[in-house]
């Protein structure tokens, strides 16, 4: 999508969180809402379904710099994990600039983590994008967890085409930043092709 708005001299930036229910997606948002300057953010704003939420809010980075004296203001999304809202996923994929798959490290989880990805990948065809080409990190989040696999067994199972791959504790903040760089890095490379 990259929404330019020529009045205020901003390019928006949709980066959506991906990944299965309980993965860690609001926890990721969490921590980087909690990280980013009050002034340089807008309100969390809470999509409350049954049983799950989606958290949407947007931001400045201020260490980003800017495109031709534009600045980049990302929109951070996270998706309802669970199978039955695939509906509303694939809504929240509509226009998107980049996609952090986190992944749960949990042995139990693995199925699920490869299942998500696929649901991913079908669900961006469907908005006419490829998860071969589009800006796209890879975090194993809950790596303080007893019976998480091995990092390069994960990698082996869940990377798609060497992506950048981070381990992560959301509930402490570990990897979440360089997660979310290096997706913006992947965002602003493509930006400055144009
Ligand atoms: N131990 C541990 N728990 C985590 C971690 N990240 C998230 N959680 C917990 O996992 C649960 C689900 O997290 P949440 O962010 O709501 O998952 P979502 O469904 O992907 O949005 C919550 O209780 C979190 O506190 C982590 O890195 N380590
Ligand atoms: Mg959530």
């Amino acid at each position: 999508m990259t929404f330019i708005n020529y009045a205020n001299k901003e390019i928006n930036c949709k980066i959506v969180y991906y990944g299965p229910g309980l993965c860690g997606k609001t926890t990721n948002l969490q921590y980087i809402y909690s990280k980013t300057p009050p002034d340089a953010r807008n309100k969390m704003i809470s999509l409350a379904t049954e049983t799950d939420r989606t958290l949407y809010f947007d931001f400045l980075p201020l260490d980003l710099g800017s495109i031709r004296g534009f600045t980049t203001r990302f929109h951070l999304y996270t998706v309802p994990g669970q199978v039955f809202y695939d509906a509303s996923r694939k809504l929240i994929l509509k226009g998107v600039d980049g996609v952090v798959f986190v992944a749960d490290s949990q042995e139990v989880r693995m199925e699920a983590n490869v299942e998500s990805i696929r649901n991913l990948e079908e669900n961006l065809r469907e908005h006419g994008f490829d998860l071969a080409t589009i800006p796209y990190a890879l975090q194993f989040n809950k790596r303080d967890l007893q019976d998480v696999v091995p990092v390069d067994e994960m990698y082996r199972m869940l990377n798609f085409k060497r992506e950048p791959t981070f381990e992560a504790v959301a509930t402490t903040g570990v990897g979440v930043l360089d997660t979310l760089k290096a997706v913006a890095k992947q965002i602003l490379i493509e930006l400055r092709k144009r």
